[in-house]
């Protein structure tokens, strides 16, 4: 999927290879919902000029969002969303370091007027990156918005299992 960048609808970045592993529920998702993406390792800092050049022509290609995952000192989102209209999604890795604490403060704390829509640190960020992503496209989507309800409704479903299995086993 992520090898027709024509097609993509999503552009996929992370600041090293080493973010593709956690990044793997984000890309998971984005295939369940079936939005083509094309996944790019750039980094704000060690390849700035083709993170920029990549930011600058993201939307004339045809993207309608983009997602950033970076760890660390994690200004990649940042620089992207500076140099794009494009809604831009951070993905704060977490980091042996500092648990990803850095990575979120990093992404999350932007200047007014360049907005990072910023999601949590651990296996949900990544997974609600491509939720959110999703959202985005389904404005003027009807068929995405379906899905996005069934996704809810499993949610929920999910939930209730839950419930049942707590109260049958404490019964
Ligand atoms: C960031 O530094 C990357 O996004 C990654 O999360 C972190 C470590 O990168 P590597 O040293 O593993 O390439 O730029």
């Amino acid at each position: 999927m992520n090898d027709k960048p024509n097609s993509a609808r999503v552009g996929v970045v992370m600041g090293s290879d080493s973010d593709l592993e956690p990044m793997q529920g984000c890309l998971e998702t984005l295939e369940e919902f079936g939005i083509p993406y094309e996944l790019r390792v750039l980094s704000a800092h060690r390849s700035p000029e083709a993170a920029h050049e990549y930011a600058r022509t993201a939307a004339e290609r045809g993207l309608e969002c983009l997602i950033a995952a970076a760890g660390g000192a994690a200004h990649l989102a940042g620089v992207l969303a500076s140099m794009t209209p494009l809604p831009v999604i951070g993905v704060p890795i977490q980091t042996g370091t500092l648990s990803g604490l850095d990575s979120l403060l990093s992404t999350v704390q932007m200047p007014g007027g360049v907005p990072v829509a910023t999601v949590g640190i651990g296996k949900s960020g990544p997974v609600n990156a491509a939720v959110l992503a999703a959202q985005i496209l389904a404005r003027g989507n009807p068929k995405l918005r379906e899905q996005i309800d069934r996704y809810k409704a499993q949610l929920a479903e999910r939930v209730a299992r839950a419930d049942k299995n707590v109260r049958d086993q404490n019964a």
